[in-house]
C-alpha cells in the first residue's frame, strides 16, 4: 500500500500472442522470483498472496463450521427426548448463542469472502488484490474475533444472549459478568475484517480488470461479489455501532445509557441498528451464493447464460431492496401498524428480483444440454430447498402469521432453509467445481453424490419437522420440553436427521483428504469453462498469469479466438506491478506497484485484538492499544523496510531460451 509509484504507460503495449510464445518460460522464472511466497513461519505470517489468504479464510471458516456443527449436534441430542438434562439451561443458552454467532459471523460471511479473495482477482485477470497488506490484516482480524468467541466459550464465559444479543437482556442489569462483552468485541473484529474484504473486492474489480473487460462483460460471480461488497460497506457499520454502544453501556467506568430507557435511552434503537445490518446480512451470504449458481449453470448447461443483463439488474435491485426490510424482524415490537405494512410490502417485493434470477437459471438449463455432474446436482438441491425457505419467508412477512409463530421453531426451520439451502448448498457446488483449480485434482464424483444425497435427506429430516413443531407452539431457545406436549417423536426425527448430516460431512472430509493426494488429475480447464481463472495452470502460480491478456466477450475462453487475442506486454518483471484500467470500459490507465509482503499487518491485528480484549477488563486498554497501533502504522508505512529489489537474484535476458 505504501508504494504508489504510478508510472505512465509509455512502454505498455498490446501485442499479438505469437511474438510472445517463446518467451514464456523465461518470463515465468522472472515472475516467480518477484512474486514468490516468503518462506518459514515468519514468511507464513507475512504472505500477502490473495490465493493463500483466500484459502486461509475458507479453511478457517470451515473449522468454525465444524465447531458450530458440533454445538448444533449437542443441542439436537439435548432436544431428542423430552425432559432431557444433558445440557442444562445455562449450557444450552451458550450453545445456541455460540452456534448462531459462529455460523453467521465466523462461517457464512468469511467463507464467501475467502472464495472471492481467491477467485475475483483471477476472474478479472490480475495478479493480486489492490491492497495486499490490508488484505492480510483482514484475515488476522477475523481470526482474532474467532479466538475471542471460542476462548471465552472454553472458559465457560461464552456468549449466552442469542446471536442478536438484545438489550435489556444483554445489558448490564440482566447479563452481569463478561459474557456479552466478549460477544460484542468479537462482532467488531469480524466486521473490520468484512469491511477490509469488501474494499479489496471493489477496488480490484473497479480498477484492475484486464483491458476489454468492460462492466457489461465481467463474470456474473464477480458482479455478485461487487454488490455484496457494497452491501457490506453499508451494513457492517450499523452492527458495529450496535455492538459498540452495547459494550459502552456495559463496561465499568464507561456506563453510557444508549439502551437504558430509565436514563433516556431506547432499547428499540438497538433492534433498529442490529436489523439494519441483520437483514442485509442474509443477502450478504445469499448473493455470493447466487453468484456461484449463475457461474456454474452455464458451464454445466454448455451454453452462455440466459439473461445476463436481467441477472445483473436483479442482483443490484436485491442489494437495494434488502436495506428496506429490516422491520420484519420487529413485528412483535410496538412499531406503528401502518409502518409494519410498508415492511411487509417490501419483504414480498424482494421475491421479484429473486424470481427473475430463478427464471434465468431455469431458462439457461432448459436451452442447454445439462451435464449432471456433482456441482450441478448441488445447485439443483439449492433451487429446491431455497424455494421452500422463500415460501415460508413470504408467510412470515405477513404480520398476523409472524405474531403467531414468532420465536418458535417455525422461524428456526425457515432460516435454516434459507441459510443452508441458499448458501451451503451452492457453496458445496462451488467447492466441487473449483477444487480442481485449487489442487489440480478432482474431488471424487461418487463420494460427492453420496455426500449430496445424505446431506439433502438429513437436512430435510432435521429441519422440516421444525415447521410443524413451531406451529404447535414449541419455542426456540428453550432447553427442554415436557413429555405431555407430545413433541417427542418429531424432535427425535429431527435429531436423527442431524446424525445423517454428520455422516455426510464426514464423507466430505474423507473426499477432500483422499482427493488432494490421489484424485483424478485435472488440467488447466477441466470443465471446459469460459472464465479467466481457467486460463491459468491448476493450481495457479503465485503471479497468476505469465502474460496478462485482453478479452473481447463475456465468455472469453469460449468465444475469443486465441490466435487474435492481444496480450499485454510491458509490465515490470522486476517488481510487483499490476495494470490498472478505467472503471467502465477497462482501458489501460496506469501501472501500479503493489506493496511487498510484511509482518506489520499481523502485528497490527495482534495489537488491535489485544486492545479490544483488554478493554473488556479496563478502559486503559483503549488508549494503550491505540498508541501501539499508531506505532505499528508508522512502521507499516516506513519505506525503509521495503526489501531492496536490486539485491534479488537477476535472470539475465535470454537465459532460459
Ligand atoms: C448443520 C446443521 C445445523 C443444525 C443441526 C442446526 C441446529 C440448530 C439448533 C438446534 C438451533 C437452536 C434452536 C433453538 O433452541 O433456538 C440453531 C440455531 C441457529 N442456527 Fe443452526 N443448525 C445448523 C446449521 C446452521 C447454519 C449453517 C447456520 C447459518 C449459516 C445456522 C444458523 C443458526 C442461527 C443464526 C441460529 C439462532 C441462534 C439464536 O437463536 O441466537 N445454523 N441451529
Ligand atoms: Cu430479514
Amino acid at each position: 500500500m505504501n508504494s504508489t509509484a504510478n508510472e505512465p504507460l509509455t512502454d505498455l503495449t498490446l501485442v499479438a500472442p505469437a511474438h510472445l510464445a517463446k518467451r514464456e518460460t523465461e518470463l515465468d522464472q522472472k515472475l516467480e522470483k518477484v512474486w514468490q511466497r516468503p518462506n518459514g513461519i515468519v514468511g507464513w505470517l507475512c504472505n500477502t498472496n490473495h490465493k493463500d489468504i483466500g484459502i486461509r479464510y475458507v479453511v478457517t471458516a470451515f473449522v468454525f463450521f465444524g465447531l458450530a456443527g458440533l454445538l448444533a449436534f449437542a443441542m439436537r441430542l439435548q432436544l431428542a427426548v423430552p425432559d432431557n438434562t444433558l445440557l442444562g439451561p445455562d449450557r444450552y443458552n451458550q450453545f445456541f448463542t455460540v452456534h448462531g454467532t459462529t455460523m453467521m459471523f465466523l462461517f457464512a460471511v468469511p467463507v464467501m469472502e475467502g472464495m472471492a479473495l481467491y477467485f475475483v482477482p483471477l476472474m478479472v485477470g490480475t495478479r493480486n488484490v489492490a491492497f495486499p497488506r490490508m488484505n492480510l490484516f483482514g484475515y488476522y482480524a477475523f481470526l482474532a474475533g474467532g479466538l475471542m468467541l471460542y476462548g471465552s466459550f472454553a472458559l465457560n464465559i461464552g456468549a449466552d444472549a442469542g446471536w442478536f444479543a438484545y438489550p435489556p437482556l444483554s445489558g448490564p442489569d440482566f447479563a452481569p459478568g463478561k459474557r456479552v462483552d466478549f460477544w460484542s468485541q468479537m462482532i467488531t473484529m469480524t466486521e473490520i475484517s468484512a469491511l477490509v474484504a469488501a474494499v479489496e473486492i471493489i477496488c480490484t474489480v473497479f480498477k484492475q480488470r484486464v483491458p476489454g473487460m468492460s462492466l457489461n462483460r465481467i463474470p456474473l460471480y464477480v458482479w455478485a461479489m461487487v454488490v455484496t461488497a457494497f452491501m457490506i460497506i453499508f451494513a457492517m457499520p450499523a452492527v458495529m455501532m450496535a455492538s459498540g454502544l452495547l459494550a459502552m453501556d456495559r463496561l465499568t467506568n464507561v456506563t453510557t445509557h444508549f439502551f437504558n430507557p430509565a436514563e433516556g435511552g431506547d432499547v428499540l434503537l438497538y433492534q433498529h441498528l442490529f436489523w439494519f445490518f441483520g437483514h442485509p446480512e442474509v443477502y450478504i451470504i445469499f448473493i455470493p451464493a447466487t453468484g456461484f449458481v449463475s457461474n456454474l449453470i452455464p458451464v454445466f448447461a454448455r451454453r452462455p447464460v440466459f439473461g445476463y443483463t436481467p441477472l445483473v439488474l436483479s442482483l443490484i435491485a436485491t442489494g437495494f431492496i434488502a436495506f428496506g426490510l429490516w422491520v420484519h424482524h420487529m413485528f412483535a415490537t410496538p412499531v406503528p401498524e401502518l409502518g409494519k405494512s410498508f415492511f411487509t410490502g417490501a419483504s414480498i417485493m424482494i421475491a421479484i428480483p429473486n424470481g427473475v434470477q430463478m427464471f434465468c437459471w431455469i431458462a439457461t438449463l432448459w436451452g442447454g444440454k445439462p451435464q449432471f455432474k456433482t456441482p450441478l446436482i448441488w445447485v439443483l438441491g439449492f433451487i429446491f430447498i431455497f424455494m421452500i425457505g422463500g415460501l415460508t419467508g413470504v408467510m412470515l412477512a405477513s404480520v398476523p402469521i409472524d405474531r403467531q409463530v414468532h420465536d418458535t421453531f417455525f422461524v428456526v426451520a425457515h432460516f435454516h432453509y434459507v441459510l443452508i439451502g441458499g448458501a451451503v448448498f451452492p457453496l458445496f457446488g462451488a467447492i466441487y467445481y473449483w477444487f480442481p483449480k485449487w489442487t489440480g485434482r478432482f474431488l471424487s464424483e461418487s463420494l460427492g453424490r453420496w455426500h449430496f444425497a445424505l446431506f439433502f435427506v438429513g437436512f430435510n429430516l432435521t429441519f422440516f419437522p421444525m415447521h410443524i413443531l413451531g406451529m404447535h407452539g414449541m419455542t426456540r431457545r428453550v432447553y427442554t420440553y415436557s413429555a405431555e406436549t407430545g413433541w417427542g417423536t418429531l424432535n427425535l426425527l429431527a435429531s436423527s436427521g442431524a446424525v445423517v448430516m454428520g455422516v455426510a460431512m464426514l464423507l466430505f472430509l474423507a473426499n477432500v483428504w483422499k482427493s488432494r493426494r490421489t484424485g483424478e488429475t485435472a488440467g488447466s480447464n477441466p470443465w471446459n469453462a469460459s472464465t479467466l481463472e481457467w486460463a491459468t495452470p491448476s493450481p495457479p502460480p503465485s503471479y497468476n498469469f505469465a502474460q496478462l491478456r485482453t478479452v473481447g466477450s463475456r465468455d472469453p475462453l469460449w468465444i475469443d479466438s486465441p490466435e487474435t487475442t492481444a496480450l499485454v506486454d510491458g509490465l515490470s518483471t522486476e517488481k510487483r506491478e499490476v495494470l490498472t484500467t478505467t472503471l467502465l470500459d477497462a482501458h489501460p490507465d496506469h501501472k501500479y506497484e503493489l506493496a511487498e509482503d510484511s509482518i506489520w499487518p499481523f502485528l497490527l491485528a495482534l495489537v488491535v485484538g489485544l486492545s479490544f480484549t483488554g478493554l473488556i477488563f479496563h478502559p486503559i486498554a483503549f488508549p494503550l492499544g491505540m498508541g501501539f497501533a499508531y506505532l505499528v502504522f508508522i512502521l507499516w508505512f516506513w519505506r525503509g523496510n521495503e526489501p531492496k529489489r536490486a539485491s534479488l537474484p537477476h535472470v539475465s535476458e535470454g537465459a532460459a531460451s
